[in-house]
């Protein structure tokens, strides 16, 4: 039933005035789509609620499946491929933009594939069973073109560039879904407002070449700090301290207060094994205190994201974004790191961009273009390139669709600006501005309980117009979310 009451004086004022209207009304009909897709087996697939609710009511089209349903309807020669012609066709008809694997393997599981890398300081790595995520985000071929079982030589079919934005949560149950969605929730819902311009560099010896010493202080002085805002407040924990002003020595004591104060952006560029983030072991990332400043962390550490390692439920990767304490995104290696040069110029570009784009990307996206720009497909096609390694050990962990903060966000005000009669039925409008000014580029939507009833973006004069659905229910939530903006909900009467 159409709420005529709760229109009607509204609509009386707007009549007068009809607002300029922007852009096109959208319903959730014509939304369709699944921009994007969670998969999830059984023992994880209850834990996602909270999640969804939310991504619906940041405007994105979020479908949740359970992996058991894709395992019996779509074709391949195991499980892992079967997910994959899911999201193929998912990216290929629905529009998918983010896929969000929703479980820790092998509950949920990763192909495994050969390479071989040969650099200077590390030496020759030949590998025949490296756990990829890419496999899931490089749709072209089937990653076996001669079909003799081995995924991922030259010449079977992949260019080892994603055409979709891929991120996992770890879990193996629903609680820990639920663990790792609060902390999502400190990080893009409820922020604290007092950190999201703050870095952590993390250095230490490198290697010995010729009887020289390396830093890796040296390169994230020269190469990584400098790239960072001069507004944001950068603490550096090195080996060498001693060489830089400012710099502290990176100890287990100095790194774990430096956690649990909480820093939004981290970038570890060190070795690293499986059970450890630099001085912290699986247990002390189990036990830090939570600062409510989940981080998103970056980086070189050989096999710290070696998630389906068959001896520890959770590598350190998997405790740092399912512990209370820790961050909420991992972004690093499941084998060997190639520091240099691969994740060097991985992480220059990454920051560049993300500080110097205008467009304010999501993780993933963030980490799907720099996967493309960042190196060459002839790179990415020469078998023993680092290059080529790195693309296939890269993970993320954590949820691809986040977007990071790069600046202190504020509270729009959000003014309910009028309702009128489209031809179509009730149109509600509102008008964002910061300070006065109109905001451009926030999303509006109205959701009830999990459902995305509608959404748009505000104009340039900051305005965004809704259409109340047919079958809409008379109470929504609406929320206002956008760059650098707190998000704001409120209920509303349709
Ligand atoms: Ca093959
Ligand atoms: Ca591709
Ligand atoms: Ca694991």
């Amino acid at each position: 039933m159409r709420p005529r009451l709760s229109l009607a004086v509204p609509l009386m004022a707007s009549l007068a005035c009809r607002p300029a209207f922007e852009g096109e009304l959208t319903s959730v009909d014509s939304l369709g789509g699944v921009e994007l897709l969670i998969i999830a087996p059984a023992e994880t697939i209850g834990g996602f609620e909270d999640f969804v609710a939310w991504k619906r009511a940041l405007g994105i089209s979020t479908q949740l499946e359970a992996m058991e349903d894709i395992d019996a309807s779509e074709s391949g020669e195991d499980l892992t491929a079967r997910i994959r012609a899911r999201i193929q066709r998912a990216v290929a008809d629905e529009g998918t933009r983010w896929v969000l694997l929703g479980a820790d393997a092998p509950l949920l599981p990763v192909r495994k594939v050969y390479t071989w890398v040969d650099v200077d300081f590390e030496g020759a790595y030949y590998e025949d069973s490296i756990a990829t995520e890419l496999y899931y985000a490089d749709l072209d071929g089937d990653w076996d073109g001669d079909g003799d079982g081995a995924y991922a030589e030259p010449g079977d079919g992949m260019d080892l560039l994603p055409e979709v934005a891929i991120g996992r949560i770890p879990a193996r149950s629903a609680e820990q879904v639920q663990d790792y969605t609060d902390k999502l929730f400190l990080y893009e819902r409820w922020p604290q407002t007092d950190y999201q311009q703050t870095g952590l560099l993390l250095g230490e010896w490198a290697g010995e070449a010729s009887g020289l010493e390396f830093y890796s202080s040296t390169a994230l002085e020269s190469w990584i700090a400098p790239l960072f805002p001069d507004d944001f407040e950068i603490t550096k924990l090195y080996e060498a301290y001693q060489n830089h002003e400012g710099a502290i020595d990176n100890t287990k004591s100095t790194q774990t207060d430096a956690f649990e104060t909480g820093h939004n952006l981290v970038l570890n560029f060190g070795h690293g094994v499986a059970s450890y983030i630099g001085n912290l072991s699986l247990s002390d990332l189990w036990n830090l205190e939570a600062s409510g400043r989940p981080a998103i962390l970056a980086t070189t550490e050989c096999s710290g994201c070696d998630f389906e390692n068959e001896y520890v439920d959770h590598s350190a990767c998997e405790a740092y974004v399912l512990a209370s304490g820790g961050g909420v995104a991992y972004l690093g290696n499941t084998h060997v790191g190639i520091g240099f040069p691969s994740l060097l110029n991985f992480y220059v570009a990454f920051y560049e961009e993300l500080f110097e784009d205008a467009a304010q990307l999501s993780l993933g996206e963030r980490i799907q273009a720099i996967q493309a720009s960042y190196t060459t497909p002839e790179a990415l096609a020469e078998e023993g390139h680092p290059d080529r390694w790195s693309a296939l050990v890269m993970v993320l962990m954590g949820d691809p669709t986040m977007v990071p903060w790069r600046a202190t966000p504020s509270a729009p005000e959000v003014a309910d600006v009028s309702w009128y009669r489209h031809t179509d039925g009730p149109v509600g409008c509102y008008e964002v501005t910061l300070d006065g000014q109109p905001v451009q580029g926030a999303t509006v939507t109205w959701t009830q309980g999990d459902t995305l009833q509608v959404v748009a973006v505000t104009g340039p004069q900051g305005q965004a117009c809704l259409q109340v659905p047919e079958d809409a229910p008379r109470k929504a939530t609406l929320t206002v979310s956008g760059p650098d903006l707190l998000p704001v909900e409120r209920s509303q009467k349709l």
